[in-house]
């Protein structure tokens, strides 16, 4: 028989204190919005739902009409949960807030509702990003919001591909969950998924690497040399949550480190690097950031944010090919 996504969250009841039956029923939230999202992303060239909007978002960036609408749908399908305290989003400046007492609205949800934007309107992987943070009982809700990634209760992401994949952790493995249409459920398709030790591809927009710290050149050069006693082959779609999918089932390395262009990194350290580094630590790899040109790295999940949409440099992978690059940055 099959188990579906709600009815895993409602198995680990007993082994996870947050898997109560509020939390499920949040999550079902996150699902049906991503169900949307998927629907439209489908028929989207049929459906004139492809091209920029016309405006930019908060990191001036242009938005694309399914940025909009994977916004919506997760405001919509979240908003209505008595048990949401806030909403935290890429598309929008300030965290979207709810007026709950501290005993109803648990939870804030921070979400990168459709990341990879170049790749939005080529028929190329797209994913939503989704963390879950607890309300602290002192404090404003920013507070709340700026906590380090270690403190998160639930992360996961759903990658729009071939076939539209949900994967998830709350502290407990990582599980992965397969979109049957002809149900309208996720359904279990890989429990407690390990990322190899080891891999063969790295993944990073080599591009830029001219105007990288001379470190992270270094490390690119022992990958390439067969350094770490591997032939290397690069794989980089530029959709982080499928450069990640990849990274999480074949093993490997992402890299974006600074440049001279993003001196602090690119990706957004609250909804994207936070939920990855919590997966990829669950399976067994690790994540890094943090710091900027000829600053050390830490691990993702250690960095106290300033701000909802700081970004972070990002690296992760394998266990094999993270210890190398910790050994390369530490020279
Ligand atoms: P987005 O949030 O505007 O989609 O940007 C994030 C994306 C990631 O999906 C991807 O890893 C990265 O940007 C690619 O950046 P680049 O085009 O500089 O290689
Ligand atoms: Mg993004």
């Amino acid at each position: 028989m099959i188990t579906t996504f709600q009815q895993h969250i409602q198995e680990q009841q007993q082994e996870v204190s947050e898997a109560s039956g509020t939390f499920s029923y949040l999550l079902a939230g996150i699902t049906l919005a991503t169900k949307m999202i998927q629907a439209k992303i489908r028929l989207a060239a049929l459906d004139n739902a492809y091209g920029a909007i016309g405006q930019t978002n908060v990191q001036g960036e242009q938005q694309q009409k399914l940025d909009v609408y994977a916004n919506e749908a997760l405001l919509h399908c979240l908003g209505l949960k008595d048990s949401v305290a806030a909403l935290v989003s890429e598309e929008d400046e300030e965290p979207v807030t709810f007026d709950r007492s501290l005993e109803t609205g648990k939870y804030i949800i921070v979400f990168d509702p459709l990341d990879g934007s170049s790749n939005i309107d080529v028929n190329v992987n797209v994913g939503t990003i989704f963390s879950i943070l607890k309300r602290q009982p002192h404090g404003d809700l920013n507070a709340s919001i700026l906590r380090p990634g270690h403190t998160q209760v639930a992360a996961g992401y759903v990658v729009y591909g071939p076939s539209t994949v949900l994967v998830y952790t709350v502290g407990n493995g990582v599980h992965s969950f397969t979109l049957d249409n002809t149900i309208g459920a996720y359904v279990l398709t890989e429990e407690h998924m390990k990322m190899p030790d080891q891999g063969s591809y790295y993944s990073t927009n080599e591009a830029n690497a001219a105007t990288w710290p001379q470190a992270y050149r270094d490390y690119l050069e022992l990958l390439r040399s067969g350094g770490l006693g591997r032939e290397y082959s690069s794989r980089y779609i530029g959709s982080l949550v499928a450069d990640f999918h990849r990274t999480l089932l074949k093993g490997g390395v992402f890299l974006y480190p600074p440049t001279s262009k993003q001196p602090n990194g690119k990706l957004r350290l609250l909804y994207e690097a936070n939920p990855l580094a919590f997966i990829a630590e669950q399976a067994g790899g690790s994540a890094v950031g943090g710091g900027s040109v000829n600053k050390a790295c830490s691990r993702i999940l250690d960095i106290l944010p300033e701000g909802i949409h700081q970004r972070t440099p990002f690296m992760y992978g394998s266990k094999r090919e993270m210890e190398a690059l910790a050994e390369v940055l530490g020279k």
